[in-house]
């Protein structure tokens, strides 16, 4: 072997000793688009993490479920075949049963109502029921106010509803209310709800404006009616383990870039909800935006009257009257 070819044989090793000590690569996905407001937040969270390890971890994005649907990809975090995921609280039930009481249909004022209470004491508390389960909940994100969409009529109350079929998440809390507005529910992963929109498996779903443009679900469906019905949580959670093996300061800044990442995400619901309306009748929609929120509200006292048994009446005010 010549000197040069020596050289540069060492030159090569040690790049790539010093290449494979520099760098861990992970992988967080979402459900929706990388145009979306999950799509920023993890873009961001990716970002962020580079720039606060100085490069040592390269967080790896993936779009649109192709790594899994939420349920798909939460079960891999637990199990650390995935290290992160940005999901909805949706299918979150069956692994931290805790978070239910969030996903309770006008628990929620506004937006700002629910990002204080998921920011402060009660939602940091929540985050904390994670590591038992396998999980580090290293910040809360969201989709926004929920809002209904079908393909057969101008729903403006909730007596329109009734026989609708509606595509729901997989989430008992979702299902049990949505129930009681007498909509008949089919729940299902959410990379399926386009074809099954097209096909007429189901009439209709329901998703904060972010998602419906996203996705877009004006392509399949005519009617929106501004019901925000519930907020819908996002969460952004990794693997315990992976988290755990992680320095102190890494630890910071995975946190840190977690929040980063929501904030950038809520600044993009913000703007979805600002321009969304517009940009949906422009698609062809009609949208209702005058409904008439008492009598959603009223439609649901049974169900309610059983939330306040399983939730306890004192928790559900606390996040009601929280200020
Ligand atoms: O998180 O399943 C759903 O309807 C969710 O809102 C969607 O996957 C985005």
């Amino acid at each position: 072997m010549k000197l040069s070819q020596l050289a540069l044989g060492a030159v090569l090793s040690l790049g790539l000793m010093a290449g494979a000590a520099a760098q861990t690569t992970m992988r967080i996905n979402i459900s929706t688009a990388q145009n979306s407001h999950q799509g920023v937040g993890i873009d961001t969270f990716a970002r962020e993490v580079e720039k606060r390890t100085n490069g040592r971890y390269k967080i790896q994005t993936f779009y649109n479920a192709s790594l899994g649907s939420e349920r798909e990809s939460i079960e891999a975090v637990q199990l650390g075949t995935q290290e992160l995921t940005l999901t909805s609280t949706g299918p979150v039930p069956n692994f931290v049963p805790e978070t239910k009481i969030l996903d309770v249909p006008f628990l929620f004022r506004d937006k700002a109502h629910a990002r204080a209470v998921l920011d402060g004491p009660i939602g940091q508390e929540l985050l904390t029921k994670f590591d038992a389960k396998g999980f580090k909940a290293l910040a809360w994100a969201e989709n926004g106010f929920r809002h209904m969409t079908n393909s057969k009529r101008d729903v403006k109350a909730p007596e329109d509803l009734k026989g609708l079929k509606m595509r729901t998440m997989e989430n008992p809390v979702h299902i049990a209310a949505y129930k009681g507005f007498g909509i008949v529910t089919t729940p299902m992963a959410f990379a399926e709800v386009f074809t099954a929109l097209q096909q007429g498996t189901v009439d209709g779903q329901e998703n904060p404006l972010s998602v419906i443009i996203s996705a877009n679900f004006a392509q399949v469906q005519k009617h929106l009616s501004l019901t925000g019905h519930v907020y819908s949580p996002c969460l952004i959670l990794m693997n315990k383990a992976a988290f755990e093996k992680l320095s102190a300061a890494d630890k910071q800044a995975f946190i840190d870039s977690a929040r980063e990442a929501a904030k950038a995400n809520r600044a993009r619901v913000d703007e979805d909800d600002a321009k969304g309306v517009a940009d949906l009748r422009a698609k062809g929609m009609t949208v209702i935006d005058n409904v008439d929120k008492s009598k959603f509200v009223a439609a649901l006292a049974p169900v309610n009257a059983e939330f306040e048994k399983q939730f306890g009446k004192a928790n559900l005010e606390k996040i009601r009257n929280f200020k």
